[in-house]
């Protein structure tokens, strides 16, 4: 079996011996908002020039003009880039859809939150809007895993990312369990006295529990 993905949230600033010991670890590192507006986008890009995946989590969502313009400011930071699917595509993701296909970032449509406050009667114009953007990717809650199943049943083949476990309550493994590729995991790891063990424990309960989910589901076939 593989090594369940993590992606690493770093929305505070990890040394670069610790960053790169998390590196051969994870399946990617997310930077947003926090760290950008901290270091500014050249140390960033410093910070992370190793890393094969560093998806930029901005939350876009606005007019087309201001979100092409908010790439090209990222300079060529990101392999990946996040943006509410709530905005719409007409005058708004459209262009977005445009200018990462060209410049081959994959665009990943955020279309749940995974905090307490998210209303998820907005789910269906939101899993709606992306089916008309077309995304590299889809993010919803590992702290709703139902929800993930929902976006799992609408994107059977997309790369689904889901928020939400340590800190937010989510278990390591459960979004996996019901549709995710990949969970995202940020203050549980970043704020632990040791980093490097924490996002190793985190993955090794993701294995066990996965371990368990397949298990869970073969049986079920079975029995069919
Ligand atoms: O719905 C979302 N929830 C969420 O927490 C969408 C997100 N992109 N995030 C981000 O995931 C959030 O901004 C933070 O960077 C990370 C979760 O971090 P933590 O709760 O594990 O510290």
């Amino acid at each position: 079996m593989l090594r369940p993905k993590y992606l690493l949230a770093m929305d505070s600033p990890l040394s670069p011996s610790t960053l790169e010991k998390l590196r051969q670890r994870s399946w990617g590192i997310k930077v947003g908002v926090p760290l950008l507006l901290r270091l500014g986008v050249q140390q960033v890009k410093g910070l992370v020039r190793d890393w094969e995946r560093v998806v930029c989590d901005m939350k876009l969502a606005d007019i087309d003009s201001t979100m092409v313009n908010t790439v090209d400011a990222l300079d060529g930071l990101c392999s990946a880039l996040i943006a509410h699917a709530l905005v719409g595509k007409r005058g708004a993701l459209d262009a977005l859809r445009d200018v990462t296909r060209n410049l081959n970032i994959s665009l990943y449509l955020l279309v749940s939150m995974s905090h307490p406050g998210w209303d998820d009667s907005l789910l269906g114009r939101g899993l709606l809007v992306a089916k008309e953007v077309d995304p590299e990717g889809l993010v919803g809650p590992a702290t709703r895993p139902l929800i993930i199943t929902r976006i799992r049943e609408t994107f059977p083949s997309k790369l689904i990312l889901a928020p939400g476990v340590g800190a937010q309550g989510a278990s390591p493994g459960q979004a996996m369990c019901f549709g995710a590729d990949v969970e995202i995991v940020g203050r549980k790891v970043y704020s632990s006295p040791d980093p490097v063990k924490t996002m190793e424990e985190v993955i090794d309960e993701a294995e066990r529990k996965l371990m368990e989910c397949e298990g869970a589901t073969a049986r079920r076939d079975r029995a069919e």
